[in-house]
């Protein structure tokens, strides 16, 4: 196989949550916020999903989707844009895992392994969400988390409510 046929490399895997206004807009607010110092490339978007609240259920229900950049950024630094995207949103921290106008999380960034206070990477709790799961078998279902791709983890959750934006409004 030529590179020509592989998909696009990419540094980083980022996941993107919320409960609050409207939902699908935020996503790609935050999107944009995040790609417009263009030291952060977009290379590919999964599709925007509806989901059941995860930890706090009772909430409303999310939309949820994982993005792949590219970016010579460090691990630490991407964190940072990614609160400071946050930040710009107006995100208000009051419950964990209560509702949010945005969630930004770093998911993976490259081969890099850690167990900071205020980063754990890979992001420690993809292997137990669905509504993280599934959008990565959109972008990068050759990833591996803890040793697996995402197709082995989700097999052992239920998916039922991470259902296609667009399908769940029909
Ligand atoms: N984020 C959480 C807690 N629960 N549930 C869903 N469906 N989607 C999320 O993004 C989410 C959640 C904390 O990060
Ligand atoms: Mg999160
Ligand atoms: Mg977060």
């Amino acid at each position: 196989m030529t590179s020509a046929d592989t998909a696009p490399a990419f540094d980083a895997l980022i996941g993107l949550g919320s409960n609050m206004g409207d939902k699908a807009a935020n996503i790609a607010h935050a999107i944009a916020l995040l790609t417009e110092k263009g030291d952060i490339r977009l290379i590919a978007e999964s599709r925007l999903y509806r989901t059941a609240p995860w930890g706090v259920k009772d909430q409303d229900w999310f939309v949820n989707a994982c993005i792949a950049v590219a970016t010579d950024l460090a691990p630490r630094d991407l964190l940072a844009r990614c609160l400071s995207v946050e930040n710009d949103m107006k995100r208000v921290r009051k419950e964990r895992w209560g509702p949010r106008v945005i969630d930004v999380d770093v998911l993976t960034c490259r081969d890099a392994t850690m167990d900071d206070p205020d980063l754990t990477l890979p992001h420690p709790r993809i292997t137990e969400r669905a509504f993280v799961l599934v959008p990565l078998m959109d972008i990068a279902p050759g990833v591996e988390i803890a040793g697996h791709v995402p197709a082995y983890w989700l097999a052992r959750l239920d998916a039922n409510e991470v259902v296609p934006l667009e399908e769940s409004t029909k």
